[in-house]
């Protein structure tokens, strides 16, 4: 049995993909005992329903999938692993960079392994999960007993039928995401608008440069591959331009009236800035910026 921690879009996307029978939801506390029933809509053909029922207390599961957001894991994740197996591998899904590394730091000799993806997934409505656009995954191991995990992980994961591939890196696929984050996601929420409409706005035009340079020195500050800040805008401006019609997920979450991902994207740069004594004033005007829309009014 596979279970998944985080009922959201990407959590459904994966339990209506993976084998019917070999998946299920952790429950949440006082969670009714009703499986989880939706209807979901694929890349092609018609939508179909699905029912995931939720794991149960005798049920020990052969991976954990992990699925919430970057706020909430570790909180999420600390009741439930002292029933966890040690040898369980646990797949991190979670976007920016932070949560990560805290879960690898807090539990070093579980097999933890983190994941990247470029599927998308939304539901426009309670009901309805959506497969908006295919993608890749990538896995990677973030402990010494993830890595004896990761060939076993990654099997497991492509019986959904999904793009999954083993990466030796993750750290710096983790990276690449987080430069793209960092350059979309705040500017989508503080200017309220699509991916590709932020190119046309002057708040965009003048701040994109000098948070690109940011970015840039804390790569190198963090032995990560050099990249020069034009590589990087036009690495942020190509995503922008191909998902110029999507929400962002920051976006999304304050729509919703959700707590952002902030703190894990530009909040991540920011600390690691503060860590190595580099000024990093761009990604801090954005923090206090989504932070004031964060609040409720
Ligand atoms: O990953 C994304 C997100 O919204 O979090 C991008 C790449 C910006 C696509 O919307």
């Amino acid at each position: 049995m596979i279970a998944i921690l985080g009922a959201g879009s990407l959590g459904r996307l994966w339990a209506a993909k993976l084998p019917a029978g070999q998946v299920a939801f952790v429950p949440r506390p006082e969670q009714s005992v009703e499986p989880l029933a939706y209807h979901f809509r694929p890349l092609q053909g018609p939508e179909v329903s699905v029912q995931i029922p939720w794991l149960t207390d005798v049920q020990s599961p052969s991976l954990l999938v992990v699925t919430t957001k970057a706020g909430d894991t570790l909180n999420a994740l600390t009741p439930l692993l002292s029933q966890l197996p040690e040898s369980t591998p646990i797949v991190l899904f979670q976007n920016g960079l932070g949560s990560q590394q805290r879960v690898a730091e807090t539990w070093p000799h579980r097999p933890i392994l983190a994941a990247t993806t470029t599927e998308g997934a939304n539901r426009p409505g309670d009901g309805l999960t959506v497969h908006a656009g295919q993608g890749e995954t990538w896995i990677g191991a973030l402990t010494p007993a993830g890595e004896a995990q990761l060939s076993k992980t990654v099997f497991t994961l492509a019986k959904s039928g999904l793009s999954i591939q083993a990466e030796s890196d993750i750290l710096n696929r983790l990276w690449q995401k987080l430069v793209i984050n960092a350059g979309i996601n705040a500017f989508t929420a503080i200017l309220n608008c699509p991916n590709g409409e932020i190119l046309n706005h002057s708040f965009y035009q003048q701040w994109i440069d000098p948070l690109c340079h940011e970015i840039s020195e804390l790569l190198s500050a963090s032995s990560q591959p050099p990249r020069a800040p034009t590589a990087l805008r036009e690495a942020i401006e190509a995503v922008a331009r191909k998902t110029a019609a999507n929400t962002s997920s920051m976006r999304a979450d304050r729509l919703a009236g959700r707590p952002t991902e902030i703190d894990f994207i530009n909040g991540y740069l920011a600390r690691l800035g503060a860590k190595h004594g580099i000024d990093t004033p761009v990604n801090q005007m954005l923090i206090n910026q989504v932070k004031q829309l964060d609040r409720p009014s």
